[in-house]
């Protein structure tokens, strides 16, 4: 029934789903699948034109994974026996052809309605069901709802004074326009450079009249080594992609690799740096979430990495005055506690004499003109000013839908001094709603295809078993997710993401409450904190 209404395009309040999924990138459509497997009838519902998840919004020029291809698929159903990637670090649009290809084999778009907004979820205590309403007016009940809206679906904007007066383009990294902007010619202003800012930069350099970027935190951004691949390229990944897929679980940040069983502070500079040589010459994550265990938990071992990476930009950024703000000589933070972006010629751009770069905490934007920017320093020219000022992580997908739960409390009250969650997977107040990548989840520091997949697989076994029990309702207890707030803050508190000023805990965003909103204790640990709850009968839920 649930087939047929999508089919025909027909949202009838009769028809109650099992499963209503908000948002329909990785996690979204693994939950839609395995669902189905299990005969749940299930929909999605994405506020985005086509398939692709975050891909399909942030369609950028340059925008491109930070993860290799072959570790950022899924594993399930033998999918990625067939499909070839054409560069290691896929584009955007390699990305979306991906996931086209995942539909080929799995028909999922049969189940997914585009263009829908969920703008609102409110919980009917009688009947034990969620009514969501689109805001092209699309009514939808179902049993339970998993909200897998990401991490990033929220787009933060800088609140500058006459940013409505701009004459010129100007556009969100993650609101960029689907059939692209021609930069060739322009003047160009970037504000940002998060892993958006820096993409966007390196393009805009190479075609622009003009860059200029505003620079609020050096990206530590670390090589990218990106390759184009050829069938035999993929043939040969192919062979070892069991292995890889299986170490994901095992491995902090859901990745193929883990930290270096070594410390940095235990070896000489010279073998030191022998092996930072060797990361930088392989390029990505690894020298992030695979460098020597202590980077992120010791100072002065972090510092030893700082170094290296800062002598190796000044290789490349030969002008005194830009590599001062974009590779000081002290660090702006402890390398790492903040994410940093893969580059490909980022600082080669940089250090280019049509690309200039601000530090906006000395040369703050006055205000944004009809055909400019001023500054202290005078009138920047402007015809293309580029938002990539990242998102309202975390929470703001979430909190960015109307929902109201038990006795009409609503998320943005219960989550105004901060969110609480069960393992980021639900908040008590709000019956039968689950959350996949959610605020206090692994999520960003975790591999996405690897969090929806694993994830995605606790959360359908879960409601496997309430349907198996004729289990209608569950919500989690008070005690569950006050202990897991105090675990992550804890957590949070003793290490040192505390020194950067970072999304991964809302300082971002002017007003958030500043807490940490991404689990910092490893995938490892959360499944595991997961495995007790579920051999203990679920003892973190009430069920009935
Ligand atoms: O956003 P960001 P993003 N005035 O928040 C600056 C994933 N992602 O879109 O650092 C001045 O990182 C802000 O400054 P600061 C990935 O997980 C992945 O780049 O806060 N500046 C920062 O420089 C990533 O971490 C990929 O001091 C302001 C920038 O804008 C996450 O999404 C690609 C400002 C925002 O950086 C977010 O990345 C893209 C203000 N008012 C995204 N407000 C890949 O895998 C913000 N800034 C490649």
């Amino acid at each position: 029934q649930a087939d047929t209404a999508t089919r025909t395009g027909s949202h009838s309040d009769n028809n109650v789903l099992d499963v209503l999924i908000i948002g329909g990138g990785f996690s979204g459509l693994y939950a839609l699948d395995r669902l189905r497997d299990l005969g749940f009838t299930a929909k999605v519902w994405d506020a985005a034109g086509g398939l692709g998840g975050i891909w399909w919004w942030n369609c950028y020029p340059g925008a491109r994974t930070d993860s290799t291809g072959q570790i950022y698929q899924f594993s399930h159903k033998e999918l990625w026996k067939k499909y070839d990637f054409a560069e290691l670090y896929p584009g955007h649009d390699g990305v979306r052809n991906y996931f086209e290809y995942v539909d080929s084999q799995l028909n999922l778009t049969r189940d997914v309605v585009f263009d829908t907004f969920a703008e609102s979820c409110r919980w009917d205590e009688q009947v034990r069901q969620w009514t969501a309403r689109s805001a092209d007016g699309k009514v939808q009940k179902a049993r339970q709802v998993i909200i897998a809206t990401g991490f990033g679906a929220k787009p933060l904007y800088p609140n500058l004074e006459g940013l409505d007066s701009f004459a010129g383009d100007c556009y969100h990294t993650a609101r960029w326009p689907q059939g692209g902007v021609d930069m060739t010619g322009r003047k160009v202003v970037v504000m940002g450079t998060g892993s958006s800012g820096v993409q966007v930069v390196q393009e805009a350099g190479h075609v622009a009249e003009h860059v200029t970027v505003f620079q609020r935190t050096p990206n530590l951004a670390i090589p990218m080594q990106q390759r184009t691949l050829t069938h035999d390229d993929n043939e040969q990944f192919r062979k070892g992609l069991p292995e890889r897929f299986e170490a994901r679980y095992k491995a902090f940040a859901g990745f193929d690799f883990d930290f270096l069983p070594q410390n940095a502070a235990d070896l000489s500079k010279e073998e030191r740096d022998a092996i930072y040589e060797k990361m930088w010459a392989e390029g990505g994550f690894e020298m992030w979430l695979g460098n020597f265990q202590d980077i992120l938990v010791d100072e002065e071992a972090n510092r030893t990495f700082y170094d290296f990476w800062r002598n190796k930009v000044l290789e490349r950024v030969t002008d005194p005055k830009k590599a001062a703000i974009v590779a000081p000589e002290t660090p702006p933070h402890p390398y790492g506690v903040k994410r940093p972006s893969l580059e490909q010629d980022y600082f080669d751009v940089i250090n280019q004499s049509n690309v200039d770069v601000i530090d906006s905490n000395l040369t703050p934007i006055r205000r944004v003109l009809p055909h400019g920017i001023e500054t202290d320093d005078g009138v920047i020219e402007c015809d293309l000013l580029v938002l990539a000022t990242g998102f309202d992580n975390n929470s703001g997908g979430i909190m960015a839908i109307d929902i109201t739960g038990v006795d009409g409390l609503s998320i943005q009250d219960k989550w105004k001094s901060g969110v609480d969650t069960c393992m980021g997977l639900s908040t008590r107040g709000f019956p039968n709603m689950m959350f996949l990548y959610g605020p206090q989840s692994p999520s960003g520091f975790c591999n996405g295809p690897t969090s929806a997949e694993y994830q995605g697989e606790l959360v359908v076994e879960f409601l496997q078993h309430l349907r198996d029990n004729g289990i209608t309702r569950f919500e989690n207890t008070e005690e569950s997710e006050k202990q897991w707030r105090a675990h992550v803050d804890e957590l949070f508190l003793n290490s040192m993401f505390t020194k950067a000023r970072s999304w991964y805990w809302g300082a971002n965003v002017p007003g958030k409450p500043a807490q940490m909103l991404n689990y910092s204790g490893g995938v490892p640990q959360y499944f595991a904190r997961w495995d007790e709850i579920k051999t203990n009968g679920y003892d973190a839920f009430e069920t009935n």
